[in-house]
């Protein structure tokens, strides 16, 4: 025996209310899903009827109803409607007939109307929310006298939008940060308007003390900020001009670190490296005097290709510093009278000066005076390409 599988579509409910419900009356004597009526009614041969059907009249004897029904307006949400009838104007039509809306919040409303007069026009009957799954009834009845059955028409109501969007910071510093610049991004959304269509305005506490124009932009950058404590705070407005209230923050202190007084980098031991020392090549402790610090100096073969290379950690990360920088090495004859020292990470570009280490040695003398900016590192090579060269120290000493 067949089986027959048993199917039911479930409707997905609409993401909204409908705009627009006109139901139209039917021929005499017709009914279907939206129209139905009691009694006898006769097409009318009033002018101005609505749709395609002339409107239908009752003999006015009473007993006799027309009513008009939409489909369910949503099945989640409550829907507003303005609810409109129409009626055909006659001298005979009654001056008070019944219609009777239901469906809505707070049970059923009749009102009457003249239908000597107006007719041919949508006339309304009043402002009317439907529940979820609710559907709109519309009745007129001829209890008063003969009575005009022609359409009725619901109208959505849209609600003025007062919520005002939300907005969110996307991007941005908190908490304490050691550079001078903050850069931050947002976004907005809204019950009603779409989040392209939003506007903001942004401001930074207490740079800006007040919030200048909306406008579209959704990211911004500060720069140059000095040591203290900022709050970033942005709003956004919607299309209905409501404003997000109060303002969304995100408070975050700048503290530069400031430019060190001296920075001293000493060589290592022979093949040492460390985040300040690097070398190429081959380097061996130097029996010479008057060295610096605690681990001798370093001389180099002089075959060329052999470098050596002190780094500062970075100055400053808010600021610019400018330095001395100075270099020693020992005393001693066998070394090149022309050793080339680069500097280099300042503004500007690297500076390479020539040193004649057969002099001069147990002492700083002065490379140049140079700028580093913001977040640099100071960084000082010296090379054997032409001849011997001693490796030492390096300092930078801070120019106020
Ligand atoms: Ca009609
Ligand atoms: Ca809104
Ligand atoms: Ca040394």
């Amino acid at each position: 025996m067949p089986q027959t599988a048993a199917s039911r579509a479930f409707p997905v409910a609409p993401l909204s209310c409908p705009a627009q419900v006109i139901v139209d009356n039917l021929p005499p004597g017709s009914s279907s899903a939206q129209v139905t009526f009691t009694g006898t009614w006769a097409t009318s041969s009033a002018s101005n009827s609505f749709g395609l059907n002339a409107s239908l009249i009752s003999p006015g004897f009473g007993g006799t109803t027309y009513t008009w029904k939409t489909p369910a307006f949503n099945a989640v949400q409550a829907c507003s409607y303005q609810v409109f009838v129409w009626w055909t104007v006659s001298s005979s039509r009654s001056p008070s007939a019944p219609y009777t809306v239901l469906g809505q919040t707070g049970g059923p409303a009749t009102k009457n109307f003249n239908q000597q007069t107006g007719g041919g026009q949508w006339n309304l009957h009043g402002t009317y929310t439907f529940p979820a799954g609710a559907i709109g009834t519309v009745t007129v009845s001829d209890a008063n006298g003969r009575a005009s059955a022609d359409a009725v028409q619901f109208v959505l109501v849209v609600p003025a939008d007062t919520a005002p969007p939300v907005t969110t910071i996307t991007t941005g510093p908190t908490g304490t940060i050691t550079v001078n610049s903050a850069s931050f991004a947002w976004t907005g959304s809204d019950n009603v308007t779409p989040v392209g269509s939003l506007l903001y305005s942004f401001r930074l506490d207490p740079l800006e003390p007040s919030f200048p124009a909306f406008g579209s932009a959704t990211s911004t950058t500060y720069s140059g900020l000095a040591n203290g404590n900022y709050t970033f705070l942005v709003q956004a407005k919607d299309q209905a001009g409501n404003v997000t209230q109060p303002a969304v923050g995100r408070a975050f202190t700048v503290a530069l670190s400031p430019c060190p007084a001296q920075v001293v980098v000493d060589n290592l031991p022979p093949g040492s490296t460390s985040a300040q020392v690097s070398f190429t090549g081959t380097w061996s402790t130097s029996p010479a005097s008057n060295t610096f610090g605690a681990n001798a100096s370093l001389v180099s073969p002089g075959f060329s290709g052999d470098t050596y290379t002190w780094k500062t950690p970075v100055f400053s990360t808010g600021e610019a510093c400018t330095y001395q920088v100075s270099l020693w090495w020992p005393v001693s004859i066998s070394r090149s009278a022309n050793v080339p020292y680069t500097v280099s990470g300042q503004s500007g570009g690297p500076a390479t000066k020539n040193f004649n280490q057969q002099a001069a040695g147990g002492q700083w003398n002065l490379h140049g005076t140079y700028t580093f900016p913001a977040g640099a590192v100071g960084t000082v090579t010296v090379s054997d390409a032409n001849g011997r060269t001693s490796a030492d120290a390096v300092r930078f000493v801070l120019v106020p």
